[in-house]
């Protein structure tokens, strides 16, 4: 693992700048060479104006008064503040983070494209974000009818980024792929620093766009690249502008395993104390599978690799086998997971299915009337399917599914023949993993049985069964209802007494929840507590989830605000994740945030959920007043549970997105896995925040 820690190291971004540095252009005598290049670039920027004019929903027409266009561009990214939403998905944290990943993904670009082979991102005081990449520096070449610098075309311009067209694998123009300009539209400032040609050049932006410094030149470098740095607007991200380290270095890390020999790092420049963090994997994906793996028995130490390219569509796939029951496939496009799947992991699994029942076949390990299907041959497996194509369809409710139907012959083709290969000259693995299916088909079996008991009882049996520990709210309404999962059985009773009984329903759940990733189908339907949650929701499990069924609109998780009750969260979401993901995809899952302290002066008494509202608030009261810290929901009784934690216009819930559970499982896989030290670590970690920021 090549995640090292950098305390207290800074990246450099120019920071040496005036911010206010005077309105001009650049003037200044070139050599040929320049001269040369500028050319060059003047006619790529030529060639860039004229694909806009094709476009629809266009923001910028070529216009022979400099003023005249200005203003369309301001127009355009005027649209931008009016919508944010139709550009970023939403305002809310989520929407925030966005930003970054549109910076960023321009950078992986220009490493796909071959020129840059590190992305520092630094978070700076007051949620500054500073974007760095060693490239080629975006072009500077000033327009000539237009009188703007490409940088400035590409910062102001709707869809500039993204449709430039030009390099074949572009992550900025797939899924989110709105371009740099909406970043520049939705920040109160944003700054770009070009190191090109020995050069330095600078522009600033501010209110949402509005040029402040055209690009000018300030100095001289030895380096190339492309610096952005921006303040999101807090007008337009008004339920937050905080960046959450988690969120970025999830996603960095990811995004190291995915482009090997790529080096991104993460900077948290807030505290006075920064942290660093460092990821490249020579590896790529091999390290990915590993890392998913980790923590638990694996088959064999070897991860098969298979990588090839036909049609111009780079193929990439990496697997492993561990001793668990569940599967961890994740598959991505251009650097985007596809959540919901589609032509490429199609193409993988069932290659994989024919590839090893044929070997087993040939070499008697498989009888002639038995066969592994693909579930079988599912279990336990980690593996990474990463395609790159220069033109992704992407389909599904959530954007997600590939839908290129060429690329399953193309992964099909190149897996299966060097799966075999690998087959062949690894036998001891081979059988390993053809007798592992073998045994998961005879298991699947047997469960059928037990699985089938459980789904006739939910199914004919519906409201008449209901799980006795659910204590049901009176509507019947699912859009107005909503179930509390509530641990221990003392905050149960607190949230029965406080809830509204019209519409809040309560499941208490005794201490920690079955671990799904560790047993098989057969114990799972028997458990208790599992057994509970499909009842009460309604909706069925795994390919008989129907959302239509379900009960409750919102399901919400109810822990306590430490490690352990982090902890069962995570079990939960896992469990959702394994079991009903259109539950998690619906949006209907939530965590509950109950508080961290309660002050009390005289009267008044306030209860912070975050340790800088407390601080806040210990500012604010000054002296003579009581401080007490919950440890855990039994603590409180049941008005003041209603008050914190359940009154829909006081409580502060947190919606669980698809993402956040792929996380907790990940997060869950490592914490429950037979390896004691990367659990202890993460415990360790994360103590002093008390909880998982779930
Ligand atoms: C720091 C954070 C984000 C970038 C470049 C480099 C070039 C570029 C960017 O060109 C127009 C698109 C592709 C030709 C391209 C430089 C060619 C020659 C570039 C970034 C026209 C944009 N020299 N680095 N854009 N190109 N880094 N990092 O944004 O087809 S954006």
């Amino acid at each position: 693992m090549s995640e090292t820690d950098l305390k207290n190291q800074t990246t450099s971004p120019a920071t040496d700048t005036p911010a206010n540095t005077q309105s001009q252009a650049v003037a200044k005598v070139m050599t040929p060479e320049e001269a040369a290049s500028k050319e060059a670039a003047d006619r790529e920027l030529h060639a860039s104006v004229l694909e806009f004019d094709k476009l629809e929903n266009e923001a910028i027409h070529v216009s022979h008064s400099y003023t005249a266009n200005d203003i369309q561009v301001l127009e355009g990214l005027e649209a931008v503040r009016m919508r944010p939403g139709m550009y970023i998905g939403s305002t809310s944290g989520r929407g925030l983070h966005h930003l970054v990943w549109e910076i960023v993904d321009n950078g992986i670009d220009e490493s796909l494209a071959g020129y840059a082979d590190r992305i520092d991102v630094t978070i700076e005081e007051g949620d500054v974000i500073c974007v760095h990449d060693n490239g080629r520096g975006m072009p500077v070449g000033i327009h000539k009818t237009t009188g703007i610098s490409a940088v400035e075309t590409i910062m102001t311009v709707l869809h500039a980024g993204g449709k430039f067209g030009g390099g074949a694998y572009k992550v900025s123009g797939g899924l989110h792929g709105v371009g740099a300009s909406v970043v520049n539209a939705l920040s109160s400032w944003l700054e770009v620093f070009v190191e090109q040609d020995g050069k330095k050049y600078y522009v600033r932006f501010e209110n949402g766009g509005k040029t402040v410094a055209p690009l000018k030149e300030i100095g001289t470098t030895d380096r190339t690249g492309t610096t952005v740095r921006f303040k999101p607007d807090p007008t337009i991200f008004k339920e937050t502008t905080h960046f959450e380290f988690e969120t970025l270095n999830t996603r960095l890390r990811q995004l190291a395993f995915l482009n090997k020999n790529l080096t991104l790092t993460l900077s948290d420049n807030r505290e006075e104390n920064p942290v660093c963090r460092e990821y490249r994997y020579e590896g790529g994906i091999i390290e990915y599978v590993k890392f998913l793996n980790r923590g638990k028995e694996v088959l064999s130490d070897k991860v098969i690799y298979a990588e090839g390219e036909m049609d111009g569509i780079l193929v990439e796939i990496a697997l492993q086998y561990n001793k668990d029951f569940q599967n961890q496939i994740y598959s991505f496009v251009n650097n985007i997971n596809t959540h919901e799947g589609g032509y490429h992991e199609e193409g993988f699994r069932s290659a994989l299915a024919r590839v090893l029942n044929k070997y087993g076949k040939e070499n008697n390990l498989i009888k002639k009337d038995e066969s592994l299907s693909q579930e079988d041959v599912k279990e336990g497996l980690a593996a990474i399917v990463s395609i790159k194509h220069p033109d992704p369809q992407f389909e599904g409710q959530t954007k997600t599914k590939l839908g290129n139907s060429e690329v399953r012959k193309v992964v099909s083709q190149i897996f299966s023949k060097q799966l075999e290969r690998f087959l062949l000259e690894n036998p001891t693995e081979a059988r390993a993993i053809v007798e592992k299916g073998l045994t998961a088909g005879r298991a699947r079996m047997a469960a059928a049985k037990a699985r089938e008991a459980v789904q006739r009882k939910s199914a004919l049996d519906g409201i008449t069964s209901l799980p006795g520990k659910l204590t049901d709210c009176s509507s019947k309404d699912p859009s107005e209802c909503e179930i509390y999962i509530v641990e221990g059985n003392s905050a149960g009773g607190s949230a029965k007494m406080g809830r509204d009984a019209r519409t809040q329903a309560i499941l208490p759940l005794r201490g920690k929840i079955l671990n799904v990733e560790k047993a098989r189908d057969a114990r799972i339907f028997k458990n208790a507590e599992i057994n509970s949650m499909i009842t009460a929701f309604g909706c069925g499990f795994r390919e008989t989830t129907d959302v239509s069924k379900l009960r409750y609109h919102k399901i919400i998780i109810m822990t306590d605000a430490d490690v352990d009750g982090s902890h069962i969260a995570t079990l939960m979401l896992t469990f959702l994740y394994r079991f009903m993901r259109p539950v998690i995809e619906g949006g209907y899952v939530y965590v509950a945030q109950p508080p961290l302290y309660k002050i009390q002066k005289g009267k008044r008494v306030e209860y912070a959920y975050k340790e800088q509202e407390m601080d806040r608030l210990r500012a604010e009261f000054k002296e003579g007043y009581k401080v007490q810290r919950y440890k855990g929901l039994g603590e409180m009784d049941a008005e003041q549970l209603w008050e914190t934690t359940m009154d829909p216009a006081r409580r502060i819930l947190k919606r669980i997105t698809i993402d956040d559970a792929m996380e907790a499982d990940g997060v869950f896989s490592m914490l429950m896995g037979e390896d004691v030290e990367p659990r202890k670590e993460f415990i360790q970690d994360n103590a002093e925040y008390a909880t998982l920021d779930l």
